[in-house]
């Protein structure tokens, strides 16, 4: 075989000629001091009372009066004077050179204002180009070429959203198709270039390594036991209840730019569109309101917003923009679309001793991910998990093809789903190999309590974990062993039952400055907290709640750290001009970085107003202590300053020569991720005449340390599970041949809906970080990231025995059916 028939042995010749393979590690040790084992614990801490409703609460979410009433504020309902309406032509095209375009019919419309071409961008100074998150180069609308199908082409801005619709199909674009690439791996062979643009004439894009290959290699020569598996990820998209969507509007009195924009990070995206633009950045103010999800969707740059910015600057009006479902399904940033093989060794008593990987991750033709910029696959480094081995590497190569750019979207985690799901398939296929109990199997080889804090192979320091704390009590709730007795009778019947377990280590809250920032931004973020004279405050975050109840979960660790009821705290954020910068939501990351800037902001309020106490009590700072919510003499609890009267006299009566307030900020730079973990058990039921698989039953035992909000995090698990069941069974982006997108509809495109939705059953145990203030770890994705490979694992192990070793995602009837067939069952 010709090395161009396999392409790994391709990429390796193109890696060695491009001298790329130098390797990189991205260590995130654990921080000195941390090194105290943790203790796990079952109950949730509650120490405030009910009316203050600190950490521990399970208080009503703030936000919801107004979601519940059709009240919520989404960038759709901002409508101002004078507004204009954009329209986008897409291309028919995954890859075509543009011979012309011809707007003058639609510009002869009445109510068209404006079509604007890429060749308009250009002139109005080179912004037909823009940078990706990565570093890369992206198109906002193209002069040559369209490189993936429904790309943006030019737009039409109108009086109104349906002449700017209706305008569209007037406007004659001339294409002549190219040949798309729309597998990895033909793209690979570089017969036909996606971004001709660039001086190097290659689709692979970047080459990324982690730990250590001669050790590993070595690991694997030893091994009594090696299995080898290719699994694909496909494409998938998040469907937000609100798209994408922004309204510009520019005024030429003040020369400021305020675009309310479908945003989970508004000052990164400021910080862009001041660069790219050249605006001032004190110019340009962006408010994220209420955006009905994210997921990661609304992280990238899409060129719809930057043409409708554009657009509001040429024409001197407000210019409104909102994708439509069918725009947003073909066009915006997915996830996964990575080609895995994999291999796992054991030693002859059945230890898991080392993980190689080799991974290609589909582009599409822009690398426009949403990782930090030192991770180009994200965090996939990640991917030994919770298991205790003694080598590994891991090695992902980039590619471009002729898709839409992105990569990431999906409560994901920057890539753990994808090395998550990676470890728990290969954990299940070396346990059925070995003919071990793939539960007892998981047991004798995790990282064990006492080895935390853990560095992994690849070079993650863990913070905490129990790993089998979790998977006991799973297993416990689901009563594990009886459902293997009625496995093995079900199985005499002929019929179909598999059990799957995944027992995940996630890994969130970027990050440490020295290794995290995007686009050279670190990945700190931050808290303001003010409080008024009255005792009630308001606070603003570098974050960006598109769900996930930060309005009720940052008040209450400010009324656990302050003793003010949170109800008393207001909490804002998504406005540039008043909120302090941060880097926004997603990977989990808010509760780790910008719920710690609010406690050690609330404990500089603290000491402040400790300062104010001892002189309004006429004693000594170190005479008092601190009760819930006030600063009272020790062994005389009656004399003691509420918060509410310290915040009263820190406006009326404090010390001479102290400023006057009661209000601080605070930027954290936390000093490594948190590790939250979890094990999920899932049973299903097979249909052996329609291949269909049903979830019966799924536990889910999560733990993400200290708890801020047990309904908040019960939701946020419901929710996640839910978007962990659609890829596994329902959801994937299909392309035909010539790279148009077959799936651009809700009909197409399958959502799980309530009843296809098993009930959720829910455990949690509680293992505190121990370098976050408050212990708490990010849950926003685990559930997502944990429940895919549970699923796939139940499917194998029903059919298991009939040969069947692994199925890719989305696992849908026919797929089932067929490999029935295939193994000879019939009825
Ligand atoms: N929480 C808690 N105790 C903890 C950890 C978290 O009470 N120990 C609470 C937090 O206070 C917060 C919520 O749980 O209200 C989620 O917190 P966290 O895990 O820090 O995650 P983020 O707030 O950063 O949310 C991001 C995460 C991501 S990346 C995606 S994608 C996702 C997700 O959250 N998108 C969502 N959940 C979503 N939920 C909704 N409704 N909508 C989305 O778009
Ligand atoms: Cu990867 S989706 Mo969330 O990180 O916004």
């Amino acid at each position: 075989m010709s090395s161009h028939d396999d392409p790994l042995t391709l990429l390796d010749e193109k890696n060695g000629a491009r001298q790329l393979a130098d390797r990189t590690e991205y260590h995130t040790p654990a921080p000195a001091g941390t090194s105290a084992m943790v203790e796990t614990t079952h109950e949730v801490r509650v120490t405030t009372p009910a009316n203050v409703c600190g950490m521990g609460h399970r208080m009503k979410r703030k936000e919801d009066p107004r979601f519940i009433q059709g009240k919520g504020n989404y960038v759709d309902d901002v409508k101002l004077p004078g507004m204009l309406y954009m329209a986008i032509v897409r291309s028919p095209y995954a890859h075509a050179k543009i011979l012309k375009i011809d707007s003058s019919a639609a510009l002869k419309i009445p109510g068209v204002v404006a079509v604007i071409t890429g060749e308009d961008l250009k002139n109005a100074g080179n912004l037909h180009w823009m940078p990706t998150l990565m570093s890369d180069t992206q198109m906002v609308l193209p002069i040559e070429k369209v490189v993936y199908y429904a790309q943006e082409v030019c737009v039409v801005i109108a009086t109104d959203r349906y002449i700017a619709a209706d305008a569209l199909e007037h406007i004659v674009v001339d294409y002549e198709p190219l040949h798309a690439l729309i597998d990895p791996f033909e793209a690979l062979r570089d017969e036909v270039i996606v971004r001709d643009d660039k001086a190097e004439k290659t689709n692979h894009v970047w080459h990324w390594e982690a730990g250590d290959k001669e050790q590993t290699d070595r690991v694997f020569d030893e091994a009594a036991k090696v299995v080898k598996q290719y699994m694909y990820l496909p494409r998938i998209h998040v469907s937000s209840i609100e798209t994408c969507g922004m309204v510009a509007d520019f005024s030429k009195i003040t020369g400021k730019l305020r675009l309310y924009m479908t945003s989970q990070a508004p000052h990164a995206h400021r910080t862009v569109f001041a660069l790219v633009s050249g605006i001032p950045e004190q110019k340009i103010q962006i408010i994220s309101p209420d955006i009905g999800g994210g997921f990661g969707g609304k992280v990238p740059v899409y060129p719809g917003y930057v043409c409708c910015a554009v657009a509001s600057i040429v024409t001197g009006r407000p210019v409104k923009w909102i994708e439509d479902r069918s725009e947003n399904l073909q066009a915006d940033s997915f996830a996964r679309d990575y080609h895995i093989t994999a291999e796992m060794a054991a030693d002859k008593d059945g230890h898991i001793t080392g993980l190689r990987v080799r991974t290609v991750a589909d582009n599409g033709a822009a690398d426009a991910a949403a990782n930090p910029s030192k991770f180009p696959a994200g965090l996939y480094s990640i991917c030994t998990g919770s298991y205790d081995m003694k080598a590994a590497h891991v090695v992902v190569d980039g590619v471009y093809t002729n898709k839409p750019p992105g990569g990431v979207a999906y409560r994901c985690s920057f890539r753990v789903t994808e090395a998550v799901h990676m470890i728990e398939r290969m954990t299940d296929i070396m346990a059925h190999e070995l003919g071990e109990e793939p539960a007892d199997f998981r047991l004798k080889n995790f990282i064990k309590p006492e080895q935390f804090p853990y560095k992994s192979p690849t070079g993650w320091g863990y913070d905490s974990g129990n790993y089998a704390g979790a998977l006991n009590l799973a297993m416990e709730m689901i009563d594990y062993r009886a459902l293997r007795q009625e496995q093995l009778e079900k199985r005499a019947r002929g019929e179909l039952m598999g059990i799957g377990i995944s027992s995940f280590t996630e890994v969130v809250g970027a990050g440490p400055s020295r290794d995290y920032d995007i686009l050279g931004i670190k990945m700190f973020d931050s808290a303001e907290i003010r409080i008024h004279p009255t005792g009630k405050a308001i606070a603003r975050f570098g974050t960006k709640s598109q769900g996930q109840g930060h309005e009720t979960t940052y008040a209450q660790i400010i009324a656990e750290e302050l003793g003010l009821p949170a109800s008393d705290v207001d909490v804002e954020e998504g406005d540039t001009d008043t909120a302090p910068y941060g880097l926004g939501t997603y990977a989990s990351r808010s509760t780790p970085t910008a719920g710690a800037a609010a406690v050690m902001a609330a404990r500089k309020i603290k000491a402040k107003a400790r300062k104010i106490a001892a002189y309004l009590l006429e004693v000594g700072e170190d005479d008092l202590e601190w009760n819930v919510d006030r600063w009272q003499v020790k062994g005389s609890p009656e004399q003691a300053k509420t918060i509410q009267e310290i915040a009263f006299a820190a406006y009326t009566n404090h010390p001479q020569g102290m400023e006057a307030g009661l209000e601080a900020t605070d930027y954290y730079d936390p000093p490594n991720l948190t590790f939250p973990f979890g094990s999920y058990i899932c049973v299903v039921d097979i249909d052996k005449g329609t291949g269909e698989v049903k979830v019966r039953r799924f536990v889910a035992v999560d733990d993400c340390g200290n708890i801020i909000n047990p309904m908040v995090v019960e939701g946020q698990i419901h929710g996640g599970l839910t978007m962990g069941l659609a890829p596994a069974l329902f959801e994937e982006i299909v392309y035909d041949e010539n790279g148009t997108n077959l799936t651009g509809t809700f009909a197409d495109y399958l959502l799980p809906t309530a009843v296809e939705t098993p009930k959720w059953e829910i455990g949690k145990t509680i293992t505190p970080s121990p370098h976050h203030p408050i212990g708490a770890k990010g849950v926003g994705e685990s559930p997502t990231v944990g429940a895919p490979p549970a699923i796939v694992n139940a499917v194998v192990d029903a059919l298991w025995h009939l040969g069947v070793r692994h199925i890719d995602i989305p696992i849908t009837p026919p797929k089932v059916w067929k490999l029935l067939r295939e193994h000879g069952v019939t009825d």
